[in-house]
């Protein structure tokens, strides 16, 4: 279950990864220490996510296969949905502003919450524990 509260631990390639996505380098600086936290609590196919970093602090309703719409702290538009494959969450988002495809998955493994991400070409990972 991603049920719980999950909190940054370290990341693998983000700074590729915000580069490929056209973000500043003093803004990847600001982002590769952002204290990232988020809460997940799944009823079904629902979710609730509270996420909060050192940029802001937001909840997010979605439900697995339906659209919905979420802007990135830098203020980039994205637009699409995620869905359970097995125990892995696989999600599909379109960037508005260029058209451009960004996915992610989320995965438990062990005791923590591995998030994998694409854009691009370029793969990142940021990895979490639970507190
Ligand atoms: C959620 O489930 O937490 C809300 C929806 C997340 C949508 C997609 C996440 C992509 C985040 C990419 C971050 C890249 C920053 C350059």
């Amino acid at each position: 279950t991603f049920n719980g509260s999950w909190k940054i631990d370290r990341s693998e390639n983000y700074e590729k990864f915000m580069e490929q996505m056209g973000i500043n380098m003093v803004k990847r600086k600001l982002a590769a220490h952002d204290n990232l936290k988020i809460v997940i609590e799944q009823t079904g196919d629902k979710f609730h996510i509270k996420e909060s970093s050192t940029f802001r602090t937001l909840e997010i309703d979605f439900t697995l296969g339906v659209t919905f719409e979420y802007s990135l702290a830098d203020g980039t538009e994205l637009s699409g949905s995620w869905n359970l494959e097995g125990d892995m969450m696989k999600g599909v988002f379109t960037r508005k502003d260029n058209g451009k495809q960004l996915t992610t998955t989320r995965v438990i493994q062990g005791d923590e919450l591995v998030q994998s991400y694409n854009y691009e070409g370029v793969d990142a990972k940021r990895i979490f524990k639970r507190g």
